[in-house]
C-alpha cells in the first residue's frame, strides 16, 4: 500500500488525505512531522515538508499537488480534473491560489489559534491575529466570493481540485473558530456549508480532532 508521510491536521497532507478518500484509494499514513529527519521520509521529502509519498512501486516524492496528480493517473475513477480544457486550467488555478494565498490567510490564523498553542507553546498573538481578521481574510474572501457562482463547486458542475484545495485551508479556519459571516460572505458561507458536509470532510475531521486530542493528553 502507498504511505503518506504527514500528519493528518496539517493542510497540505489534508488535501493529499481527501483526494485519496474521493479517488477511494487505500493508504497508509505514517505520522511524520514536517523537518522530521527520518531517512525514509527524507527519501521522498528532501526538503523535509509534508507531504511526502511512497507509492506502491516504491517511487518517493512529495507535494500535495504532484501527490494527487499521480494518483488521478493511476485511477481516474471520480476524477479531480476537469474534462473541458477550460475548465481543467480553471481548476489548476484555483489549486495553485488556494495553495499560496489562501493557505498564507487561513495558514496564518490556524498556527496563531491552534498549531502554535498546542505544538509548539507558542501564545496567540492577538495583535497579529487581528491583521488577519480585519486585513488578510477579507482579501482572499472577496476574492473567493466574486468568482463563486449559483454552481455547487467552484468548477463546472462537478467537485475538483479546486474545491479539494480551498477546503483544505477552509477546514483549517473551522479549526481556528472563524465563523465566517453569512452576511458578508453568502457565497462562501453556502460553499463551506456544502463542504463540511461531505462524508469524506467529515471523516477527515474526525480523523485530525483525533489527532488533535492525542496531542494535547
Ligand atoms: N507545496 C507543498 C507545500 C508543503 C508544505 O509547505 N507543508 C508544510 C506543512 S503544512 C511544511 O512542511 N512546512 C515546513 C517547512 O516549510 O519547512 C505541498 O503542496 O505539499
Amino acid at each position: 500500500m502507498s504511505i503518506l508521510y504527514g500528519v493528518s491536521p496539517s493542510p497540505f497532507v489534508r488535501k493529499a488525505m481527501l483526494a485519496h478518500a474521493h479517488k477511494n484509494i487505500p493508504f497508509e499514513i505514517k505520522n511524520t512531522i514536517p523537518g522530521s529527519e527520518d531517512e525514509e521520509f527524507r527519501q521522498a521529502s528532501p526538503t523535509g515538508k509534508v507531504p511526502g509519498y511512497k507509492t506502491d512501486a516504491g517511487t518517493t516524492f512529495a507535494d500535495s499537488s504532484v501527490i494527487i496528480a499521480y494518483l488521478e493517473r493511476t485511477a481516474s475513477e471520480n476524477s479531480l480534473y476537469p474534462e473541458n480544457n477550460e475548465d481543467y486550467a480553471q481548476a489548476l488555478w484555483f489549486e495553485e491560489w488556494a495553495d499560496t494565498e489562501l493557505m498564507q490567510a487561513t495558514g496564518a490564523l490556524y498556527f496563531q489559534r491552534v498549531v502554535g498553542p498546542i505544538f509548539f507553546k507558542h501564545e496567540t498573538d492577538l495583535a497579529r491575529v487581528d491583521e488577519i481578521l480585519t486585513t488578510l481574510i477579507p482579501k482572499v474572501f472577496t476574492l473567493l466570493e466574486s468568482r463563486l457562482t449559483e454552481q455547487a463547486w467552484l468548477v463546472g458542475d462537478d467537485f475538483s481540485i479546486a474545491d479539494l484545495a480551498v477546503g483544505s485551508c477552509l477546514i483549517s479556519l473551522l479549526h481556528a473558530e472563524y465563523s465566517i459571516e453569512q452576511s458578508n460572505w453568502p457565497k462562501i458561507f453556502s460553499y463551506n456549508e456544502r463542504l463540511l458536509a461531505l462524508p469524506i470532510v467529515q471523516a477527515q475531521l474526525s480523523a485530525e480532532k483525533s489527532f488533535f486530542k492525542a496531542a494535547i493528553s
